[in-house]
């Protein structure tokens, strides 16, 4: 199902139709169940606004933001646990990341009508050697690619339920975001709209880990 292999843009690798229908209902399922325990919110920015995108997280540790700033938090914002990594979940990072360290949290981001996410670096992570896999799920989204350096050009493309995304190596750092979904493309998402789920490793590698033991 991988077999046309991935394309790639500026180091960002792309599988379009890489997962069938009955993985994208078991993610979803898995999504469900993540939402029951830790609720989809708006996070807001710094400045005090709300995102339009709604998020959630699974794994040892998730995103938030809040006025304090974006930072990985054990906790969800009211309180509870993340929900623990899905095994499928876990699988993809296998087939997709080729990675030897596992990912520790997976944050899902969903969108409807109206929803954008402006172009940004993700760099909240200590170990930026470590690859961010992507996966689509839902309605079509309108994906834009940009460079290493802010304001430089920039490339559209549309990413489908079932497409799967690597950020890995020159491709880790560049600007990219959504511009807008394809309303009522897809009818995977039980709340409509798309899902996107981002797997991340968040901690430092094991020279960072014994460093910050050493100092405690
Ligand atoms: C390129 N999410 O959660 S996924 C994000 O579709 C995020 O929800 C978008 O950007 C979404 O941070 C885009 C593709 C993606 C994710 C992470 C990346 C592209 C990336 C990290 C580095 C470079
Ligand atoms: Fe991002």
């Amino acid at each position: 199902m991988t077999g046309r292999g991935p394309i790639d843009i500026g180091g960002v690798k792309i599988w379009k139709a890489a997962l069938d229908r009955a993985t994208q209902e078991r993610l979803m399922e898995c999504v469900e169940r993540i939402a029951e325990v830790a609720p989809f919110f708006h996070p807001e920015t710094r400045g005090g606004r709300k995102m339009s995108v709604r998020m959630t997280s699974a794994g040892i540790c998730g995103w938030v933001s809040d006025r304090r700033g974006y930072r990985y938090e054990r906790r969800h914002p009211a309180g509870m646990p993340w929900p623990a990594m899905p095994t499928p979940f876990l699988d993809l990072w296998d087939r997709f990341a080729a990675c030897d360290r596992a990912p520790e949290s997976c944050l899902v981001n969903h969108y409807v009508a109206g929803v954008r996410m402006g172009l940004h670096q993700d760099r909240d992570e200590a170990d930026l050697t470590a690859p961010v896999l992507s996966i689509s799920l839902g309605d079509d989204a309108l994906f834009r690619i940009g460079t290493l350096r802010r304001g430089g050009p920039t490339r559209s493309l549309w990413l489908s339920s079932g497409d799967v995304v690597l950020l890995a190596g020159e491709g880790r750092l560049v600007h990219h975001g959504i511009d807008r979904i394809r309303p009522g493309t897809s009818r995977i998402v039980p709340w409509g709209g798309r899902i996107n789920l981002t797997m991340r490793v968040v901690t430092g590698g094991d020279a960072s880990r014994s460093e910050a033991e050493a100092q405690d």
